[in-house]
């Protein structure tokens, strides 16, 4: 497969260390898939849905206690402790080493080790990196096929370059003739590690199989390590949808975005306007990575081939093109499997047909109260099945982004959209970005909980220190002018009675209609203390019953309000000490002196 001496002999070291029964070079080939899913329907592990209703699709449920990414056994192993900031949990490299040496001597007993080459991004692009994953789950292969480029023509394209090593056990070791579970993994919560070692480029996880713990191309690589690769190349890996408006008149920009979870960043990449004569276009739904290219553009790609999308709620009615997406050549994980093999979630907008088997396992009893798919469900899809994916999407040049922007949910103060005054002001914004909790979310302060450019579980390193590379970004751009424009936009904003004020969904198209607009200098704004609002009859609300009565609401900017957000966005800033860049402490004063 590869005459890579140093990929050989790392494959080598650690099958010595995991002591697996074999060693399997994964080819990426649709025989490989097919065999790999025909063991796991064979072991009870997976189940085959039906040919004609999902065709080529799979459905797994996990083990109870492992659903979702684990944050609280998350590291950034940096040798000082600073470097890993005030948001990551920390350990030392060798202290983590030495740890979880112990837990993978042996980890891979009775187990195959299978070898998984893949690239972030279209192969052979120069802004695309190339991972080598060994994990002892066959769930991982099959779902790293989807979500990478996965396979010999990785290794092909690799020759004797360097890789980035990843290294992944379930955590369960079969003695000889044990009987294996259907989803293995460590019982403890504390024997799970996802360990990151941004010095020298290393992941290594243990004891869960689920999503971004275990599928390592994902969160780990592509945005952890590679935002601490990002930082010293100068470049920007972040956790940002991307995509691409056209308007009536034919003019297309492409945009990046950045939320944290829960407020509909795949909905928004997928979008469906309702107004006639856009048109929305997918270049990836969860990571861009974004580099200037020679003529001072800054251009992204998407590092992803697939969409790992939360299952519940995704409908025909709020995001046909993910459920499109998930037709077939589909894995879904801890969802409902129906009597005629078809999948079934909260929300997906029919009936649950009786005799539904649930995540758990059972026959769905409506009078239980108990919920048939998780809430953190997934479906696995690869991207190239979306209908509107981007005829770009694979361009390994990537695609130039006009306008960034940022969001969260925020009931109150935040207008509907507003423009930074200028990039390092847009940095300020990003680094403030979060979602009002209330105190009913149990073990919460109420408050806004913040999430700085949606990258708080994700940042490779001391987030003081990313904000200083978002300023360094802006300084260094080889043209100033061409920087993309940044924007904030707030989807969420009730009321004083609690009413929404934006109807959401396909309407945010009249949102990207403005952005558009001042992207290519169409229209004016009203500069604000906060930065530039619309002026109301700028954001298009044609056909918007009632809509009319409540932009003024909408895009009012209450300097009261915006001053006790002074206080708490001081308290946020405070936590980074010395790593806060001046210029952002200097973005704050200029805002709170712009609003008295
Ligand atoms: O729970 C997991 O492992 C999945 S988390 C996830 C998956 C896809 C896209 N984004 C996320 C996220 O947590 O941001
Ligand atoms: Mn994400």
């Amino acid at each position: 497969m590869t005459k890579n001496q140093k990929l050989l002999d790392w494959v080598n070291e650690w099958a010595a260390i995991c002591q697996p029964d074999n060693v399997y070079w994964c080819d990426g080939s649709e025989e490989e898939n097919q065999r790999l899913m025909d063991e796991m329907v064979a072991s009870g592990a997976a189940v085959k849905l039906d040919d004609k209703k999902r065709p080529g699709s799979y459905a797994f449920n996990s083990d109870p206690s492992d659903v979702a990414r684990v944050e609280n056994r998350t590291f950034i192993c940096t040798t000082k402790k600073e470097d890993a900031g005030p948001t990551n949990n920390w350990m030392a490299p060798d202290e983590m080493k030495a740890e979880m040496l112990k837990s993978y001597k042996g980890c891979m007993k009775g187990r195959t080790m299978y070898v998984i080459p893949f690239s972030m991004g279209p192969l052979g692009s120069n802004i695309a990196k190339i991972g080598i994953e060994l994990t002892d789950s066959a769930y991982v292969v099959t779902n790293m096929r989807i979500m990478t480029r996965m396979g010999k023509a990785v290794l092909d394209v690799l020759g004797d370059g360097e890789f980035i090593p990843c290294i992944h056990s379930v955590g369960a070791p079969l003695e000889a003739g044990q009987k294996d579970v259907r989803w293995p993994c460590a019982s403890n919560i504390d024997d799970k590690f996802i360990s990151h070692f941004p010095e020298t480029n290393e992941i290594w996880s243990f004891g869960s199989g689920y999503g971004g713990n275990a599928l390592l191309g994902k969160k780990c690589l592509a945005l952890r390590i590679a935002s601490s690769m990002a930082k010293r190349e100068g470049w920007l890996a972040e956790h940002m949808l991307i995509m691409g408006i056209t308007n009536p008149q034919g003019e297309k920009k492409y945009i990046a975005a950045a939320f944290p979870s829960a407020c509909g960043k795949t909905n928004l990449a997928m979008l469906i306007p309702t107004i006639p004569g856009w048109k929305v276009e997918t270049v990836g739904d969860d990571i861009a990575w974004m580099k200037f290219d020679e003529n001072g553009v800054l251009r992204a790609i998407n590092p992803e081939a697939g969409f790992f999308g939360v299952a519940p709620m995704t409908s025909d009615e709020t995001n046909p093109n993910a459920m499109h997406s998930a037709d077939k050549n589909s894995i879904f994980t801890n969802v409902g499997v129906t009597p005629d093999g078809d999948i079934w979630w909260e929300g997906i907008g029919w009936d649950c047909p009786a005799g539904t088997i649930t995540w758990k396992d059972k026959v769905y009893d409506p009078a239980s109260g108990d919920v048939v798919a998780h809430p953190n469900a997934r479906f696995t899809a690869p991207a190239g099945q979306c209908p509107c994916i981007d005829p770009a999407w694979e361009d390994p040049a990537g695609v130039p982004i006009s306008a960034i922007l940022f969001g969260g949910r925020r009931p109150s103060t935040v207008p509907l959209v507003y423009q930074a005054l200028s990039w390092n002001h847009g940095t300020f914004m990003g680094s403030i970005v979060g979602s009002e909790v209330t105190a009913a979310a149990i073990g919460l302060k109420a408050g806004v909980r913040r999430d700085p450019f949606a990258m708080l579980p994700f940042c490779g390193y001391n987030m003081g220190d990313y904000f200083g590379h978002w300023i360094k970004i802006g300084e260094n751009a080889p043209d100033k002018s061409k920087l993309p424009m940044i924007f904030n936009v707030n989807w969420f904003r009730k009321s004083p009675e609690g009413k929404w004020l934006w109807p959401g969904y396909g309407e945010n198209i009249r949102v990207l209609g403005w952005i558009i607009d001042r992207v290519m200098g169409k229209v004016d704004a009203v500069e604000t203390p906060i930065g530039f609002v619309p002026k109301k009859e700028d954001i298009n609300i044609d056909g918007l019953k009632g809509q009319a009565e409540l932009m003024d609401e909408l895009l009012a900017v209450d300097k009261n309000l915006w001053l006790d957000e002074c206080e708490l966005i001081a308290e946020h800033q405070a936590q980074f000490g010395a790593s806060l860049p001046k210029e952002l402490k200097e973005e704050y004063e200029n805002l709170k002196a712009r609003l008295q």
